[in-house]
């Protein structure tokens, strides 16, 4: 069994120019790998919290000087020698020593490096690729590729807030493969960069996802110009390329009432909206629909939407299993959105997905807005079998080493694509195949 003979850490820069942090183990059979540690913006008020340096000298305080040295220091003098059965001692390891429930003491950033460089460096010293050695840390063994949901249209927090909700995504639902997911995509996205110099006379520049991010005159111009790329690539929409939403709603979200477009909304009246959106355009999943502190009218949410769209939870749930747990138990959700660096160890998001999986929920894993070149995502979404990757746009490399690793996947192991074999499926689509465009 791996043992863990030396820890090192760097402080190096994620897509945004921002300090993140790198860590390398190196494991007694001579096994050495690194994994780097992304960081979101638009984050929930439950997530694990990154320790940062707060020396406005530096990185306007944002360095990770003290997270790298938390791991070559007390993490590395605590856990090397020790003898580490499973990916789950090791976390249960660095959990117990960070001691706090945040892990705000040695930082989430430093313990997720760590969780994450133990278990490629294991992966490696069996001689098995990553997504096959976390898919038997997970125990699952229906292996495949996840479906990718595409960034199309930025907004919000990653778009400089030229318009309140955060991104329209694509879902490729017809494409059998991989290859063809990714083929289709690509054929929407430069319809859609046409499109944007056409209708907004933009310049293609991309957000912090490397989706557009034109000045859309409002929320619902984002969906309506998603729909006309896809027609003008040449796909039926909702048949060939549906559309997913992250409205990200906790970040306009201020005493009770949604702030977008010009007009305050209670929750009854966005839950309309969401309903409405999600009748008049291709939507099978809606992310975050309502706030983090709005609990209560997330049930009703559901039970609009269900059959219809995915109820997806991602600041509601920072991959938690208590608060996953708690959305079970009030028919909050339906849908779990899996970040790792929401909740600090590989053990603790698995523990996340189980309680999800159990509840028969769906599965999307997902990257943050602020990402590295490192491209472990990919192998996470497969052996954890999700049922769709998010990942971002297909411009920017920080989101091409995954799809790219992806592709990569397809091509040297043979899997297949989720629902791939049928180019349809509930599981994958929220229930529905069709969609009724007005
Ligand atoms: C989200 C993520 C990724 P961030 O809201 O789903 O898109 O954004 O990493 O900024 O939290
Ligand atoms: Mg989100």
């Amino acid at each position: 069994m791996p043992t863990i003979t030396r820890l090192e850490a760097l402080e190096i820069l994620d897509s945004r120019g921002r300090p993140t942090i790198q860590v390398t183990c190196h494991l007694d059979g001579g096994a050495v790998a690194s994994a780097q540690v992304p960081s979101g913006a638009s984050t929930g008020s439950a997530e694990a919290l990154e320790l940062r340096d707060r020396d406005p000298s530096r990185h306007r305080g944002l360095g990770c000087r003290l997270a790298v040295a938390n791991v070559t220091g007390e993490i590395q003098a605590a856990l090397a020698g020790m003898d580490l059965e499973t990916q789950a001692d090791l976390d249960a390891a660095l959990i117990q020593l960070d001691g706090t429930p945040s892990k705000k003491r040695l930082g989430a950033n430093a313990i997720l490096g760590v969780s994450l460089a133990f278990c490629r460096a294991t992966a490696h010293a069996r001689g098995i690729p990553l997504f096959r050695h976390l898919a038997e840390v997970a125990g699952i063994t229906d292996v495949r590729l996840p479906r990718p949901t595409v960034n199309l249209f930025s907004g919000g927090k990653h778009a400089g807030g030229q318009v309140a909700i955060q991104d329209v995504l694509v879902v490729p639902v017809a494409a059998r493969t991989m290859d063809e997911a990714l083929a289709h995509v690509a054929e929407v996205f430069h319809a859609a960069a046409a499109l944007c110099s056409r209708k907004f006379g933009a310049r293609n520049l991309v957000a912090d996802e490397g989706g557009l991010a034109p000045a859309f005159p409002n929320a619902e111009s984002m969906l309506g110009s998603a729909v006309e790329a896809i027609q003008d690539a040449g796909f039926r929409p909702g048949e060939d390329i549906a559309m997913a939403v992250d409205v990200a709603s906790t970040h306009f979200f201020e005493n009770g009432r949604y702030h977008l477009d010009g007009s305050s909304l209670d929750s009854a009246g966005m839950i309309s909206l969401l309903d409405r959106w999600v009748t008049d355009y291709p939507v099978v999943s809606v992310e975050d629909g309502l706030s983090e502190d709005d609990w209560e009218n997330w049930p009703e949410l559901l039970r609009r939407l269900q059959g219809r769209a995915l109820v997806l939870g991602d600041d509601l749930l920072c991959t938690n299993p208590v608060r996953i747990g708690r959305a079970v138990t009030n028919s909050a959700a339906n849908a779990l959105l899996l970040k790792v660096n929401q909740v600090g160890t590989l053990s603790e998001s698995l523990a996340a997905l189980r309680a999800a999986r159990s509840a028969g929920w769906h599965l999307t894993i997902s990257a943050r807005s602020g990402e590295t070149e490192d491209d472990w995502l990919a192998d996470l979404a497969t052996g954890w079998a999700g049922d769709h990757i998010k990942i971002g746009s297909i411009t920017r490399s920080e989101r091409l080493a995954k799809y790219n690793r992806l592709l990569a996947i397809e091509q040297t192991e043979a899997l297949v694509l989720v629902g791939g074999a049928s180019g349809k499926g509930p599981r994958w689509a929220g229930g529905r195949t069709a969609c009724n465009l007005s």
